[in-house]
């Protein structure tokens, strides 16, 4: 491998026709920084909370990572009660996963009308974020993504590992709302798990918001 090919690869970075065999097909393919495992949650409530969870694969290249996106059905095409989840191969979706236990979420949460509009470019530029380690040096505190498609508005949420390092979340959510481009009436607000775990997620305080 060249020095040229295992720098981080940009998601969004156009193919080089080098990389294509005479037919067309990609000849490598374009390891990410980390491995991430997509999951999928459909409520069903005659179920406990985490039964109600699957892990549906796992991927760490471009290639792969297009392929599964393209596959699978788009975030506004869900039924609601449903969520998925891309967290870092390892860490389960979950607060009580020792990645999170400490953690928190930028959180924000779309109106009823915007589903068609923007959940999926913005679920998408969430996970390009994410896998394209846009976070930088503070990407190690970034666990992994939710998008919850839900009746009184979809959310979506990035979840960090350490609810108590200001200057950390604070870069992860300034950088996230300027990929975003949040319309100013949208908050992105941060919780911690404890505090979502003892209110009903939608009083949950916010420690910060932008
Ligand atoms: P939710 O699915 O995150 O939000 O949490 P929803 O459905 O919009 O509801 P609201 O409370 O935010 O208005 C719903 C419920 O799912 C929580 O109250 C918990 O009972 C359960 N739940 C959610 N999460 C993320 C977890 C988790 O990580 N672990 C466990 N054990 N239960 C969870």
């Amino acid at each position: 491998m060249t020095e040229e090919k295992s720098e981080v690869f940009n998601p969004k970075q156009e193919i080089n026709v080098e990389d294509l065999s005479p037919d067309g097909e990609l000849d490598i393919k374009h390891p990410l920084e980390n491995k991430w495992a997509l999951w999928f949650f459909k409520n069903d409530r005659s179920k406990k909370w985490e039964d109600n969870l699957r892990l549906v694969t796992k991927f760490d290249t471009v290639e792969d990572f297009w392929a599964i996106y393209n596959h699978i059905q788009l975030s506004s095409k869900l039924q609601a009660g449903c969520d998925y989840s891309i967290f870092k191969d390892g860490i389960q979706p979950m607060w009580e996963d020792k990645a999170n236990k400490n953690g928190g979420r930028w959180l924000f949460q779309l109106q009823k009308n915007q589903r068609y509009q923007e959940l999926d470019r913005m679920w998408l530029e969430t996970i390009l974020c994410m896998i394209g380690e846009s976070f930088e040096a503070e990407s190690d505190f970034v666990n992994g993504a939710v998008v919850q498609i839900r009746p009184k508005g979809d959310k979506i949420a990035v979840w960090t590992s350490d609810c108590s390092n200001r200057d950390v979340i604070l870069k992860i959510g300034n950088k996230y709302k300027e990929r975003l481009q949040l319309p100013q009436r949208i908050t992105l607000g941060y919780q911690s798990h404890q505090d979502s775990q003892t209110r009903t997620g939608s009083t949950a305080r916010n420690q910060y918001s932008l």
